[in-house]
């Protein structure tokens, strides 16, 4: 009996440890904790994220005002809706060689050779070490962990924001920042150069250059990377038939940031036949944009191979299963007037969002709820409304077919109410919430029964 009491007590800890966690199935999607620089690969049918894992800076943690990052999670999904943080993988007290005062672990990336799982780092080396920022690799045999971290840095590699690729050949090279973007072919073991590095030709001239993210699509070697053309970071990419280099400037792939977050950094996935560009914002932190989070979004490739812009969105990728708690605030459209966003507690953003529709007939949009061929008798909205109010609930468009009509008290709290639905049809719709009428009524989620 003891023992197994035991049993149960270390089961619990290994679960709670684990750091089993959902996350989020919008933009952003993680938002128990502020992450950036995400890295996107997929290994054995399952997308895995690699983010640089932000935290504030305060007098003895990193440099007040500064990125601030001291250690590393992992996150996975095989649908890009459900997510799991599996926890810390790498962290900067663990590392041989980092200076564990210098909260400098940046943005990493994690690739698999022979059935191992090779992760790489970017920190800063100990006094006496080396000077300034090494690249480090801990080596595991899941992509989730557990790492181990090589004793030493790579050699003769001084930057950040470590990239890696594996040509169809089995030739693997690392990429990196450091003014410029820098490339070297690796040996067999991925932990050594097997060339001397070398400048990436053909990149601007002008501006800052970081996060280099190289992949290959039908012989087009792609090199993505985040560069200040003008103000901040857009994300830009140039195109080779070498992985070497020389490229040859093409485009954008996304454009500044429209509330000035600083950086954008960019990967870029092919996942059950759809491309995703995996980038960052500072939707937690309007106010502070060295507290990151990490978005995606669908990619879309012209016939002649160019990449078309990626228009940033709330919404993100995936279907919404109508059962669980859809996000509206998480919009794909809204009214030109009288529906807006705002966080639900402004001194704790990690619990989200809410939408507020204050103008009569509002609405907001969200797409892509799969109702699948389930019979759903009732819509439950978690609603607060200091007017009280109906709320139309519509299938497909905003003058769409009206399947609820949901009547919300007036009150401070937060309530979540119930109302019937009908001639709701099957399949895969988008969902529109108006106001009838007029009224001041906010909304948390919706879900159907
Ligand atoms: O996250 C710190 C730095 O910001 C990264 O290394 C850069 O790519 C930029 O996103």
């Amino acid at each position: 009996m003891k023992a197994c009491k035991s049993y149960l007590i270390l089961l619990l800890l290994a679960l709670i440890f684990s750091g089993a966690v959902n996350t989020f199935a919008q933009n952003p999607f993680i938002i128990n904790q502020f992450s950036a620089d995400p890295t996107a690969r997929v290994f054995n049918g399952r997308v895995y994220v690699f983010p640089s894992h932000d935290i504030l800076a305060k007098p003895g943690r990193g440099r007040v005002g500064w990125f601030c990052m001291e250690d590393y999670h992992v996150f996975s999904s095989s649908n890009l809706t459900d997510w799991t943080d599996h926890g810390i993988v790498v962290s900067q007290n663990k590392v041989n060689w980092v200076d564990s005062t210098s909260y400098s672990m940046w943005a990493p990336d994690c690739i698999e050779k022979n059935g191992k799982f090779y992760f790489y780092f970017p920190a800063s080396m100990k006094a006496g070490l080396g000077r300034g920022s090494a690249i480090g690799v801990a080596i595991a045999d899941n992509p989730a962990g557990s790492y181990t971290p090589q004793a030493e840095p790579i050699k003769n590699v001084h930057g950040i924001d470590p990239n890696l690729f594996i040509d169809k050949d089995g030739q693997a090279y690392l990429y990196w920042a450091m003014g410029k973007i820098y490339v070297a072919k690796l040996k067999e073991n991925m932990l050594e150069l097997a060339s001397d590095p070398q400048v990436v030709e053909g990149l601007p001239e002008v501006g800052l250059k970081e996060g280099p993210f190289l992949f290959e699509q039908n012989g087009i070697y792609y090199m993505t990377y985040p560069h200040v053309q003008n103000k901040t970071e857009r994300l830009e990419y140039a195109t080779g038939d070498n992985p070497m280099g020389p490229f040859k400037i093409i485009g954008v792939i996304m454009d500044e940031s429209p509330t000035g977050c600083w950086t954008n950094h960019q990967s870029i996935i092919k996942f059950k036949d759809q491309w995703y560009l995996f980038y960052h914002h500072n939707d937690l932190s309007p106010k502070f944009d060295k507290n990151r989070s990490v978005r995606v979004d669908s990619l879309f490739f012209n016939t002649d191979g160019t990449i078309r812009k990626v228009i940033p969105t709330l919404r993100g990728v995936a279907l919404t299963d109508a059962f669980k708690k859809i996000e509206i605030d998480r919009y794909s459209r809204i009214s030109d007037k009288g529906a807006s966003i705002a966080f639900i507690d402004t001194l704790n953003t990690f619990e989200g969002w809410k939408i507020i529709l204050d103008s009569p007939n509002a609405w907001v949009q969200y797409n892509a709820v799969d109702f699948g061929n389930r019979k759903f008798n009732t819509i439950q909205v978690k609603a607060s409304s200091k007017t009280g109010g109906i709320l139309k609930i519509r299938l497909d468009k905003p003058d769409g077919p009206v399947i609820a009509e949901v009547k919300i008290s007036g009150g401070a709290e937060w309530n979540a109410v119930e109302a019937r639905v009908s001639k709701l049809k099957p399949g895969i719709h988008n969902l529109i919430v108006s106001l009838k009428k007029s009224g001041n009524i906010e909304l948390d989620w919706v879900r159907f029964e």
